[in-house]
């Protein structure tokens, strides 16, 4: 008997509905869903090897427990008791933030974790959270707090109506976009293309998405924010800095203005790369295309000048007038869990559209002072706050769908920082890199074991929707994630794992939010949203300023304080930087990242369909380069970092599809840890470059860490 079932991928941000067939209990076929009015039938790569995940017979199903350094299968109730023996005793000797958490990338994917991790950080306590976010997407939603006065208040680019989208450090092609949920997205280009408009690519590799596109700039890493200075300041210049119908709400113009003035197009283009004449044509481009938008991801967030780079973006897109209009930058209107559509708690006036804005640095990192942000410290100084010894020490580490070790920085510093823990917890599906250190692991669930609802993605959707997947095998081989969470928040808190009977499900959270939903009036009810196959379409994206704005004063900011300090440091940055380049006449050999299709971060490299064809963990250059340094193709050479010291070595691809005086190696590999147990992974195991990134190297404002244009040098294996 074949059974069908729709269910939405979980795996990237793009949110892909799935239709999937299963005889005798067998997944058997797995296709994009034609009648998901978001994603159209679109799928990847990586949708399809949700069975290989679900049947990896690396994938763990029991609890792991370690002893005399080797994991060996466990039963629930020694997890539970030798978690419990060991946790609350340190908090007790040594107060609560000396036991960290860190949770991973896949939390944000998952209904469990996104409602029952939180009570995790609760149960514990702690200062000392740390999270992906500072290795992401973090600069964006600090500038967003910064100017609309909620941490998720990201616009998006309304691609469906849009006639000129400009692209700055993303390549949705291959990542299938980010802080922007936009499945098909190669259909979406197309069709924009085939209405007349226009895509440019600004980006250190002529990417998938750059090949797609238009036209394509390359520009220096991490020298974005000179550009973007350079965009607005253009504005002012041609006169072209118009608001447009979101003039009345914005407040900061005239005080922005002045710290434009340093970066004109012919100061920014030998540091950038780019032209002054492109620069100019761009950001007139920008104001007289009626329907035009800018959208900066990740390579704009991972660099110094991250956060203000971010604000830059929103205030390029005010000032050409491009935002909350149609085919502009525009806020998503989620129907339930997002903060800028419930009223302010505490706000100076309870109408819709104002708040009390963000509140940041309410407590500062134990050695190097770093400010909390949106309540976590930078995943940067995780390894300082394990080794360095004192009051306030970290003792122990819980991480919850985390792999620290492969995807932040200075990799190795904290795997050696991990073996000097007294105690570590994962939640985890498999034994790798991070987990291997772990005392207790326990597994996490398949995504076909339980039921889904993107809590966060909605929120940054180019079309609102609504739609929730049952779980296909529910609760096949392990508990549904969310009884693990809760059970380990009470243990954590020396109750027992056992959980109360009025403890809410998810659904039931689901459903008593729909109850408020920001669609309730008009009949909108979760279940109605749990019984369409295919998820409710709640329409394109409409305007929502002044109402999505939770700022004192009702007001976009373009001019907060902590921004425009940092544009001053970046002056005196571009002013440096000018000189060198000038004095030496050379630059740096900047490292910059790059992810594939068949990849997801650090942990898809076990499944087989994945896994197939060439090794992708390779070294591209320029062909320039690779002559410059006597490398050949098909060689293999040695990566050193300039920042950490230490030395990597792999095979070298050379392309000229990157810019010259750049190199790219992807993250997310290195899968030959001893103790690790992905056997598959372990075939071709490649490098994690992350030991090149330095720890010591943050976006001040947001604690972000620098992880693009690191300065190497590199020689012949
Ligand atoms: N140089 C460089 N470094 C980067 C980046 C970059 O562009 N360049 N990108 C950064 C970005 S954007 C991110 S988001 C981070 C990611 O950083 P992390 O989130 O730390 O790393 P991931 O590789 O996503 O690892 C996810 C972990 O979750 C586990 N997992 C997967 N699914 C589940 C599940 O359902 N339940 C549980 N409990 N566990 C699960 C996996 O086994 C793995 O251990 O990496 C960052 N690192
Ligand atoms: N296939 C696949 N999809 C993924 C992931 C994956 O690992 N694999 N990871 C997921 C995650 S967690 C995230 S956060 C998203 C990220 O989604 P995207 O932001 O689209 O990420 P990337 O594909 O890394 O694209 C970043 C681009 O920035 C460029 N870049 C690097 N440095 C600079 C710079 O200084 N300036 C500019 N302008 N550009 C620069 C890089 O060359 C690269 O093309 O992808 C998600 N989707
Ligand atoms: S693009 Fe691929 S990984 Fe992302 S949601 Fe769609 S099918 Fe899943
Ligand atoms: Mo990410």
């Amino acid at each position: 008997m074949a059974d069908t079932h729709y269910r939405i991928c979980p795996v990237c941000e793009a949110t892909c509905g799935l239709k999937l067939t299963v005889e005798d209990g067998k997944i058997t076929d797995i296709r994009g869903d034609k009648d998901d009015p978001f994603s159209r039938g679109y799928m990847c790569p990586k949708g399809v090897a949700l069975r290989d995940l679900h049947e990896d017979p690396d994938r763990l199903r029991t609890p792991l427990i370690k002893e005399d350094g080797k994991h060996r299968p466990a039963t629930w109730e020694e997890a539970w008791a030798k978690i419990a023996e060991n946790v609350p005793a340190i908090r007790d000797a040594y107060g609560p933030d000396s036991i960290a958490i860190y949770t991973g990338n896949p939390s944000a994917h998952k209904l469990s974790s996104m409602l029952f991790g939180k009570g995790v950080r609760q149960a514990v306590g702690t200062k000392n959270a740390f999270s992906a976010s500072t290795l992401d997407q973090m600069p964006k939603q600090l500038s967003a707090g910064l100017m609309f006065g909620t941490w998720s208040s990201i616009p998006v680019p309304d691609i469906d109506r849009t006639d000129l989208l400009v692209i700055l450090g993303g390549n949705p092609l291959v990542s299938n976009g980010s802080i922007w949920t936009v499945p098909d997205f190669r259909g979406r280009l197309r069709e924009l293309q085939q209405r007349g408009g226009k895509c440019v690519v600004i980006d250190p590799k002529r990417t998938m998405t750059a090949e797609a596109a238009d036209q394509h700039h390359f520009i220096r890493p991490g020298t974005d924010v000179f550009l973007l200075a350079a965009l607005a300041n253009h504005l002012f210049a041609a006169g072209l800095a118009n608001p447009g119908k979101v003039a009345p709400y914005t407040q900061g113009l005239d005080a922005l203005r002045p710290h434009l003035a340093p970066f004109t197009p012919e100061v920014v283009a030998d540091v950038t790369g780019i032209e002054a004449d492109d620069i100019k044509s761009l950001a007139e481009a920008l104001a007289n295309t009626d329907r035009a938008v800018l959208y900066g991801r990740i390579g704009t967030c991972i660099q110094r000048y991250g956060t203000t780079a971010s604000a830059l973006v929103d205030i390029v897109n005010i000032l050409a007038g491009n935002l909350d209009v149609e085919g502009g930058a525009m806020f998503p209107k989620a129907a339930i869990f997002a903060d800028n559509t419930m009223p302010a708690k505490g706000a100076p006036s309870d109408a819709p559209g104002f708040g009390r804005g963000i509140i940041k640095g309410r407590k500062h990192s134990r050695v190097r002072g770093a400010p909390e942000v949106a309540g976590e410290f930078p995943a940067a100084i995780l390894t300082e706050e394990i080794i360095t010894p004192g009051d306030g020490q970290v003792r122990a580490l819980i991480t919850m769908a985390g792999n620290p070790v492969l995807s932040s920085p200075d990799g190795s510093a904290l795997s050696d920082a991990l073996d000097q823990l007294d105690f570590m917890v994962s939640v985890d599906i498999y034994l790798n890199e991070t987990t291997r250190h772990a005392d207790v692991i326990l597994p996490g669930t398949s995504p076909l074991e339980e039921g889904h609802y993107d809590v966060l993605l909605n929120q940054f959707a180019t079309r609102n929707v609504a739609r929730y997947s049952k779980p296909i095998f529910p609760e096949t081989d392990v508990p549904a994630e969310w009884k693990t969470l809760a059970s380990l928040a009470r243990v954590l808190g020396g109750q027992s794992p056992d959980l109360p009977a009025d403890t809410m499900s998810p659904e039931e959270i689901l459903d008593m939010m729909f109850g408020r939903s920001a669609y309730a009036g008009d009949g909108l009810t979760f279940e109605k949203v749990a019984a369409a196959d295919h998820g409710i379409d709640l329409g394109p994206l409409t305007p929502r300023i002044p109402e999505v704005l939770r700022m004192p004063e009702g007001k976009i900011d373009l001019a907060p304080a902590e921004i425009l300090a940092d544009m001053d440091d970046a002056t005196a940055d571009l002013a440096a930087r000018r000189k060198t380049a000038q004095e030496t006449g050379r630059n740096a050999l900047l490292l910059i990242g790059r992810r594939d299709t068949r990849s997801n971060n650090s942990w898809m490299h076990n499944l087989p369909v994945l896994a197939k064809g060439p090794n992708r963990c390779t070294l591209e250059i320029h062909p320039d380069d690779a002559r410059a340094h006597n490398i050949g193709e098909g060689g293999r050479a040695r990566v050193k970092s300039a920042l950490t010291q230490d030395e990597i070595e792999l095979d070298v691809a050379i392309t000229d599809k990157i810019m010259p005086g750049t190199i790219s190696i992807p993250h997310g590999w290195g899968h030959d840890a001893k103790g690790a147990n992905m056997k598959k992974a372990l075939e071709n195991p490649g490098v994690n470059m992350n030991r090149m990134v330095s720890r010591e190297h943050v976006d001040p404002l947001s604690g972000t860490a620098v992880m693009t244009g690191v300065p190497v040098s590199i020689s012949v294996a």
